[in-house]
């Protein structure tokens, strides 16, 4: 026999930890909860683990990043759960779930039961190997998706000081681990099949803005191109990446940022799936009634476009938990999720924020040789979508609720003369 609580949320990351709080607040009562995660820490932000952990100087550890100092609320630390009753499963795998006993087994073969499951699995980094390329395993070859990923990533950071490091995937996870590199004294090539970086969001202007910051601090890209093998010396230990277009370039050390596959493989023919991820009603409710999914693994009605969305993205992760945990407890007074789509990063001194949807046509404005520019995507004569790049406070904030207000647009021209102003109008 196994234990029985009322709520289990599947999984421990940034998703968990936000609806743990909430959970919290909306009055759950000790031992009601309980969290099963496969990290043996409890809930984190994420989003640090490829800024401020990999600082050579001062660098974020925890406790100091546990979920919620993202959004400046309660720091959640182990003592935290224990005053609060929630039982922390922690370095345990689920490996199975039987949804329509309300059951989930888990690798250290307990049974545990739920009435109410929140499904918080998260994502894994696809691996070389899923594209053809073998020598994932190698020593210097590293991913970045959890603490584990990331205490390796500084270990073989330090022992390439001064060396090369060859960056594969143009997108978030290779553009933020490059600008560490750098700061890391690492001299960085990044490869990536594109014509440029970011290529599911930037613009090719705003891509070539960031590619030159990039080049400024000694980054070179190879474009177009992708990784075909690896080179080795006689102790098994890299010493070049060879391209598919013939390029052969001496590595020390590789990071891989190429995609992320949601994880739904406990749930296949059990809930429904769409766009990769969990299907879930604006109340973060699959299929199965007694099941909610949220975060990187839930697909959900995002009401602004009117339709679904998978989003990989921590606001989402954090808002998406923090919706399903109302609907679970006060359901009368929840309505339908109306999330606006929010992305950011930050790398070196720079910081940019996106909200809304990439799509249609795009108007830039701003200072492209200076340090404060952006773009509107217009669709179907309405703004849908606004990126910032060294913003204030108050002109995200600006952008954003011009954004969901997704206001008529008669003139793109006009549009661009009026740049950051337009939006600072609403
Ligand atoms: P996760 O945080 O990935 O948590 C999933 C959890 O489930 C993990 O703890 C995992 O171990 C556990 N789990 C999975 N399967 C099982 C199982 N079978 N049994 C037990 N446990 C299981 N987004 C931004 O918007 N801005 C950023 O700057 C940013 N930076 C990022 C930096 C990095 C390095 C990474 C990897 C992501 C970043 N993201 C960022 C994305 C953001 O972190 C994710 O969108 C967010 O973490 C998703 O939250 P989640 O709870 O859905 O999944
Ligand atoms: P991504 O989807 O952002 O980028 C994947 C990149 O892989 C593409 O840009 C492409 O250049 C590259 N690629 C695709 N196929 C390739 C191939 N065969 N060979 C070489 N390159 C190839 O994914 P990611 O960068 O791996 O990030 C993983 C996850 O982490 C994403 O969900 C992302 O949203 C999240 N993340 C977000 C942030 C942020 O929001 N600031 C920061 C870090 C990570
Ligand atoms: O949203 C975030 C982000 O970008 C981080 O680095 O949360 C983390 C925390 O702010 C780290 O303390």
């Amino acid at each position: 026999m196994g234990r029985a609580f009322v709520y289990v949320i599947l999984g421990g990351g940034v998703a968990a930890g936000y609806a743990a709080l909430d959970f919290v607040k909306r009055g759950v009562t000790h031992g009601e909860l309980c969290i099963i995660s496969e990290e043996p820490v409890p809930p984190y932000e994420r989003p640090a683990l490829s800024k401020g952990y990999l600082l050579p100087e001062d660098p974020a550890r925890l406790p100091a990043f546990h979920c919620c100092v993202g959004t400046n609320e309660e720091r959640l630390t182990p003592k935290w759960y224990k005053e609060h009753g929630i039982e922390l499963v922690l370095g345990t795998r689920v490996k199975s779930v039987d949804v329509r006993r309300k059951t989930l087994l888990t690798a250290t073969g307990e049974t545990i039961t739920y009435k109410i499951l929140i499904v918080a699995t998260g994502a894994r980094a696809l691996k070389l190997e899923e594209f053809g390329v073998s020598g994932s395993d190698a020593e210097s070859v590293c991913y970045l998706r959890d603490l584990a990923d990331a205490n390796r990533l500084v270990n073989v950071m330090q022992s390439s000081s001064g060396g090369n490091a060859v960056v594969i995937g143009g997108g978030y996870i290779g553009m933020e681990c490059a600008a560490s590199l750098v700061i890391n004294k690492i001299n960085v090539t990044m490869v990536f099949p594109e014509a440029h970086c970011m290529a599911r969001l930037f613009t090719p202007k705003i891509a070539s803005y960031y590619e030159e910051f990039y080049q400024s601090k000694g980054v070179k890209f190879v474009k177009g191109t992708v990784l075909a093998s690896f080179d080795f010396d006689s102790n098994q230990k890299i010493t070049a990446v060879n391209l598919r277009d013939g390029t052969k370039l001496p590595a020390d050390m590789v990071i891989v940022g190429i995609g992320i596959r949601p994880n739904t493989s406990l749930f296949e023919g059990q809930l429904t799936l769409d766009k990769g991820g969990i299907k879930v009603n604006g109340r973060m409710q699959s299929s199965n009634s007694s099941v909610y999914a949220v975060g990187d693994v839930a697909t959900f009605p995002v009401k602004i476009f009117g339709e679904t969305r998978r989003l990989e993205h921590v606001d989402s992760a954090r808002k998406s938990a923090r919706h399903a945990v109302a609907a679970i407890m006060e359901p009368e007074k929840t309505t339908e999720f109306d999330y606006l789509p929010f992305f950011y990063s930050r790398v070196f001194t720079l910081s940019w924020q996106f909200y809304g949807d990439s799509t249609g046509d795009v108007v830039h404005f701003g200072d492209f040789l200076g340090n404060r520019f952006g773009a509107y995507w217009v669709n179907k004569g309405h703004v849908v979508g606004s990126f910032l790049e060294g913003g204030t406070k108050e002109e995200y904030e600006a952008i954003a609720k011009m954004t969901s207000l997704k206001p008529a647009i008669e003139d793109l021209t006009d549009l661009e003369t009026q740049g950051l102003g337009f939006a600072l109008t609403f």
